[in-house]
């Protein structure tokens, strides 16, 4: 057997002939975007129309204390019109969005760029008539239906700031959101069916809107046709205002460095911080990283399989493609429903040429044997993506033998909500591959690995330390909504004058890189990143909970599971029941992504004298690794950990 890193693919001749870029431009280009950054954004930023053009391409500071992040400054654009109004001429009936609904017996549709003009002018007239304008908040909290695309390219158009919130989270996480950015709409829909469940999304934003201001209004767009409760003056039906409004709207004029959107995201600490990303930089990196990395070529039809609620979707559903006149497919269910063979079922349907998916769905599909891919045709195929956590060999080696039948390069793409774009991939044409490895640093993108106690940075390959990226890229986030201060501390506090990632990285022998997890109490749970401390203080915040501490460990599917150890009121007595309340509780607090995979009782959590708690310990007992329990003479008592092995151990 071939240990991974000794495991090389390198790419077809035939890849490399038709690919944008190859391995001498990508060393050309790469060398060209460090040596003179301005000239090679300024070339880039040609491939988005300008109203009026920029007169400074990069203004950075990193200094902590003093960080500033701008690009292509006073420059003015409309993403919409970007998105759509220039590609009228020339593609004005060819499909923007391929529309897969969760159901395989309803039909799909097909959106071209002129129909997506005209719904996208009617929700701006739409948005406008309910009060919004250029700079106002909307929070969209949609099913991956087409309305949600509309939406998106709405606000774009009126230079209103999106806030979309995933349709799994729940109506305290989705009030905290409305609040945290104080929208003065909330777009919805009547239900979300996935997977041939629906999801009462409605009726969560009414119960979100009882902890809101009187004075946010919503708009609910007709899925399902479901049961919902009306509040006249504060519910607006979408349909039947579509009818009547008109498909032309004039799009705002904004400036480069105006807020596209905020979208909320886990750290380390506390609550979820809403990112902040601008206008015509994270347009540029989005549509220049789309067609490099995927190779996308004029008539392509390239399916991301993520949920707009995530940078993915925001990236790679919407805004990169249709910047790039692309035709893009939009899927509303689930890899498994009603089986799984979906994935491929909807390759074969619309001839997909680019897949870009997350490794929890390849391990999900691949325990289910390989009949359920080997029956469709995938002839169609030209790439495939990975995104959202490090993928495992084995997974990686299905994907590369059973979907992609050993011709097609597999992009594992790693970047984060914070890069609004890849930073590091390896590009089809250009590199060979690895199971697992990020490879090689995006154009502009200068990794590098530092020594996470010294925060001095490692030369040479075949070293391991923390990630940090030593100088902007236009698709960098710019600010935590409302709290700069944030924005500072959690990225360039830790390693002065480096943007910090939070993860951990390998260089090998051969110069290649690899992620190797996040560094920071942030858990990747079926590619969805979560805060530990989010966890914890929902789970402190029932009665019966004295304290809490989360970990993550690893889960064959999901990547990593939900570990918590619960310590108890004095009053309360553990019990099955009280277990699943718990769980429950969480689902609600936060929403069913977040729901525990394991609660252990702890009578008592590991702390240092300073009573700081022990999370590496925690890991290493959820990991079932007791014999690496480090030094625990620092505790202030060592017998808990005692304890929590034995009921560690009793499970097994
Ligand atoms: C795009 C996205 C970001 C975190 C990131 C890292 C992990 C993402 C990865 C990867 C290894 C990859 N991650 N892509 N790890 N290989 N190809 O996922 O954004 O939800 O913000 O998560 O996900 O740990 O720091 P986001």
């Amino acid at each position: 057997m071939t240990t991974p890193e000794s495991a090389v693919y390198p790419p077809s001749e035939e890849i490399v002939k038709n690919a944008h870029v190859d391995a001498a431009k990508y060393e050309a280009l790469y060398a060209a975007s460090l040596e003179n950054p301005d000239a090679f954004w300024a070339d880039q930023a040609e491939r988005i129309t300008w109203i009026k053009p920029f007169t400074k391409v990069k203004n950075v500071s990193y200094d902590y204390g003093n960080v500033d992040i701008k690009w292509f400054e006073n420059g003015t654009l409309n993403v919409s019109a970007n998105c759509i109004d220039r590609h009228l001429a020339s593609r004005g009936a060819q499909t923007a969005i391929i529309w897969e609904p969760d159901d395989p017996n309803e039909s799909a549709q097909h959106i071209t760029y002129t129909e997506l003009h005209q719904k996208t002018c009617q929700m701006a007239n739409i948005l406008t008539d309910l009060g919004v304008t250029k700079g106002d908040r909307v929070v969209i909290y949609l099913p991956m239906i087409p309305e949600a695309a509309y939406a998106m390219l709405a606000c774009a158009r009126i230079g209103a700031i999106h806030s979309i919130v995933f349709a799994g989270f729940s109506p305290d996480a989705l009030a905290a959101r409305i609040n945290g950015c104080d929208a003065k709409v909330v777009i919805t829909a009547d239900e979300a069916p996935r997977g041939g469940r629906k999801t009462a999304l409605k009726s969560n934003a009414d119960a979100a809107l009882l902890h809101t201001k009187d004075t946010v209004k919503c708009l609910v767009v007709k899925r399902t046709g479901g049961q919902t409760t009306w509040v006249d003056g504060r519910d607006y039906d979408y349909n039947a205002l579509a009818q009547d409004a008109a498909g032309h709207f004039k799009p705002v004029e904004v400036n480069a460095e105006d807020p596209l959107f905020i979208l909320y995201t886990s750290g380390s600490t506390g609550q979820p911080k809403g990112v902040v990303h601008t206008t015509g930089g994270y347009l540029v990196y989005a549509a220049l990283t789309h067609e490099v990395t995927f190779d996308y070529h004029d008539g392509d039809i390239y399916w991301c399989t993520a949920d707009v609620g995530w940078v993915t979707g925001h990236s790679y559903i919407v805004y990169g493609p249709l910047a790039n006149g692309a035709t893009t497919l939009m899927f509303e269910g689930v890899p498994t429903y009603p089986d799984a063979g979906r994935f491929w079922a909807v390759c074969e349907k619309h001839k997909v040429n680019q897949f870009y998916t997350a490794p929890t769905a390849i391990r999900a599909l691949m325990g289910q044997g390989t009949d359920f891919v080997t029956k469709y045709d995938l002839s169609d195929l030209k790439l495939l993506g990975t995104v959202g956590e490090p993928i495992n060999p084995e997974a990686w080696n299905w994907y590369n033998d059973v979907v992609g039948k050993g011709k097609c390069p597999i992009v594992d793409t790693w970047w984060q909500t914070e890069t609004g774009g890849h930073l590091m991939t390896p590009l089809p044409g250009a590199h060979a591959t690895k199971p697992g490895a990020a490879m090689k640093p995006f154009f502009g993108i200068e990794p590098v690995v530092l020594d996470p106690t010294s925060g001095v940075e490692i030369e040479g390959n075949g070293v391991e330390g923390v990630l940090c990226i030593k100088s902007s890229w236009p698709g960098q986030m710019r600010t935590v909504w409302g709290d700069h201060e944030r924005f500072e501390k959690t990225y360039f506090s830790d390693y002065k004058g480096y943007y910090f990632t939070g993860d951990g990285c390998r260089r090998d022998e051969g110069g290649d890189y690899w992620i190797t997890g996040r560094v920071d109490d942030v858990i990747n749970v079926s590619g969805h990143r979560m805060g530990t401390a989010e966890v914890e203080s929902a789970l402190v915040a029932h009665a019966a909970v004295a304290e809490a501490a989360v970990v993550g460990y690893p889960h064959d599917i999901k990547g990593q599971g939900i570990y918590c150890y619960v310590t108890l009121m004095n009053d309360r007595e553990p019990s099955d029941e009280l277990m699943k309340e718990l769980r429950q509780w969480v689902r609600t607090e936060i929403g069913p992504i977040a729901s525990p995979d394991v609660i252990q009782w702890a009578p008592g959590l590991p702390k240092t004298r300073s009573g700081k708690i022990m999370r590496r310990i925690l890991r290493k007992i959820a990991e079932n690794d007791f014999g690496a329990l480090g030094d625990t003479s620092t505790l202030a008592d060592p017998s808990v950990v005692d304890d929590l092995i034995k009921n560690r151990a009793a499970k097994g």
